[in-house]
């Protein structure tokens, strides 16, 4: 029986003894042992009754067994659902129930607290921590280590992962196993990876870059992985020189270029830097040819899609552009209020389709229609234009949204948030270009009229509530919003106003 995706990334490497996992401790975690450990999942996650389909939602720390627990649920035919491991209580509540989760795995050290949304939503807790200990790492444990791998259909769904959007609402995004093995199979022929490579990956694994990028990449090349916990400088200096390619956000490579270690020589036998999730500047992309040899190779992708457009492995790397429709996927763009195709050297909103284009957001069917069209095309909200070269460039964006240091952040889920403080009759929330992260988040508050704001008390209220990634770094008050005639915010004036807020 057929699991697309297990029996294309994972079965394979079933008693090869080669190596998978560098991890921080010295050991290896070879392939054969990987799978096995990934079947001692799958069947702990039959035993807790985890059905086909069942979504497995989950709240740990980077581990191999974090991983382990991924290609279990593949396996066993339930849908990975991971999450950003900044979530407050309340932000988990909400994924939790809106997905309808059979299983939550937290951390232990949060168990506490999670179990009384476990019990809210129905549904099963355990623990995995990030040193691989926990309920569910015991219960793996007395398990066989061969399981018989569930049969899925390959519109069937894989994984389900949140991405916010502009009403404030996180949205899932379905991914099935063909979105993610054709993608796997697209990335690995145009970066040319093979099991020679070993990938140091120091992103985090709940989200597309980390866990679908990077990991499926290297699973379906057959290479290995440093796998570090988090993007750590000293680490990833350290063990570059065992490395031969590397996948970052362009705030790992700002990093990198600030420390004196990052020379040609430390990277003389890289093959091949990766950069995504955000735009990475030309001036960082120069920069870092000129310290290191090396040209980035940048690709553009999106929760939904996962990646669409690349840079070539051969041939001209071209900084401040993200490359070519990637082999199997189109790309067009169009007039935003029209839908028409726009000529070469246009700017307007890019299109996509091809199998990598998810299948619709979870139980959102009106939200799917706005944003796929019947013929397959994903309206990606991202503005762009295609060069004479054909090179894509993404020149800005029509969606309000703020990318710090590679996350997403909507503004109106922060506003909503903001609004209903103590004190706020409204706000408007901004991102400011931020020299480490590339742009961070400013909060503009309106006090109510003669009402005292206590911008404390709010900033603590988010510190509870938000993740620590979407908190305003700045927060500022003024007696009214800027508006057009039409009563619109003019987020334009304020982007104007506060540009130099984090830099200057
Ligand atoms: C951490 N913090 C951030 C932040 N990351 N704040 C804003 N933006 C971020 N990205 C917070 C911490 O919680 C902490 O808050 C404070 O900043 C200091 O943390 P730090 O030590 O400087 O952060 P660090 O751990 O070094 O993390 C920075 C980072 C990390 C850039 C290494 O954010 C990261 O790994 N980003 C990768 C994101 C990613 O994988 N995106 C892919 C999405 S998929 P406090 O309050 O405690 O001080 C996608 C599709 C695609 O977009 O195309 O790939
Ligand atoms: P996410 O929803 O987290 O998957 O983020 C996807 C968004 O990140 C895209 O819609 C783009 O706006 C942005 N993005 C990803 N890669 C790049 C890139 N190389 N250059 C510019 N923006 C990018």
């Amino acid at each position: 029986m057929a699991n697309p995706l297990f029996d294309a990334l994972f079965a394979p490497h079933a008693g090869r003894d080669t190596a998978f996992l560098h991890l921080p401790s010295g050991e290896t975690t070879s392939h054969a042992a990987f799978l096995a450990e990934a079947a001692q999942y799958a069947h702990a996650l039959t035993a807790l009754g985890v059905r086909p389909g069942d979504r497995v939602a989950v709240h740990i720390e980077k581990s191999a067994q974090a991983l382990a627990l991924y290609a279990g649920c593949v396996q066993a035919g339930a849908v990975f659902l991971p999450l950003n491991t900044a979530y407050t209580p309340k932000e988990l509540d909400y994924f939790v129930g809106d997905s309808g989760a059979a299983l939550f795995v937290c951390d232990p050290g949060e168990a506490a607290e999670m179990s009384s949304i476990a019990a809210k939503h129905g549904c099963i807790l355990h623990t995995l921590a990030g040193d691989g200990t926990g309920t569910l790492a015991d219960l793996a444990e007395a398990q066989a280590t061969e399981f018989q791998t569930v049969a899925r259909d390959a519109e069937d769904l894989a994984a389900l992962l949140y991405t916010s959007g502009t009403t404030g609402r996180s949205k899932g995004a379905m991914l099935t196993h063909r979105n993610l093995l054709s993608n796997a199979e697209a990335l690995v022929d145009t970066w040319r990876f093979t099991a020679n490579d070993v990938l140091l990956h120091a992103l985090p694994i709940f989200h597309s870059h980390g866990l679908f990028v990077a990991t499926n990449v290297t699973l379906l090349a057959g290479g290995s992985m440093i796998f570090l916990p988090k993007f750590d400088q000293d680490a990833v200096i350290a063990r570059l020189p065992d490395a031969t390619s590397m996948m970052g956000v362009p705030t790992f490579y700002t990093r990198l270029l600030d420390d004196k270690r990052f020379d040609a020589a430390l990277t003389a036998h890289m093959r091949l830097f990766i950069s995504g999730s955000a735009p990475l500047l030309s001036e960082t992309h120069e920069r870092f040819a000129a310290r290191t040899g090396h040209r980035i190779l940048e690709r553009y992708g999106m929760t939904e899609t996962s990646m669409n457009t690349s840079n070539p492995y051969d041939g001209e790397r071209r900084a401040g552009t993200v490359g070519f429709a990637l082999p199997g996927v189109e790309v067009k763009v169009c007039d935003p209020k029209t839908g028409a195709e726009l000529p070469h050297g246009e700017i307007g909103v890019l299109e996509v389709r091809g199998p990598n284009v998810f299948k619709g957001y979870w139980q959102m069917p009106e939200k799917t229609r706005e944003e796929l069209r019947d013929d397959g095309f994903f309206i990606t909200g991202d503005l762009s234009l295609i060069d004479a070269d054909g090179y894509v460039h993404i020149v800005g964006r029509g969606k309000d949204l703020i990318i710090s240091g590679g996350y997403n952040i909507y503004p109106k889920e922060i506003e909503l948030f903001l609004d209903a403080q103590d004190g706020v009759l409204e706000s408007a929330v901004i991102g400011a270009p931020h020299p480490d992260f590339g742009e961070s988040v400013v909060a503009v508050l309106v006090p109510e009229p003669g009402a005292k704001l206590d911008v404390a008390a709010v900033e603590a209220a988010v510190k509870r509530d938000l993740a620590s990634f979407k908190r305003p770094r700045r927060v500022e008050t003024m007696d009214a919003l800027p508006r057009n005639t039409m009563g619109k915010v003019q987020k334009n004036q304020l982007r104007s106003r506060f540009a130099a807020v984090f830099s200057g």
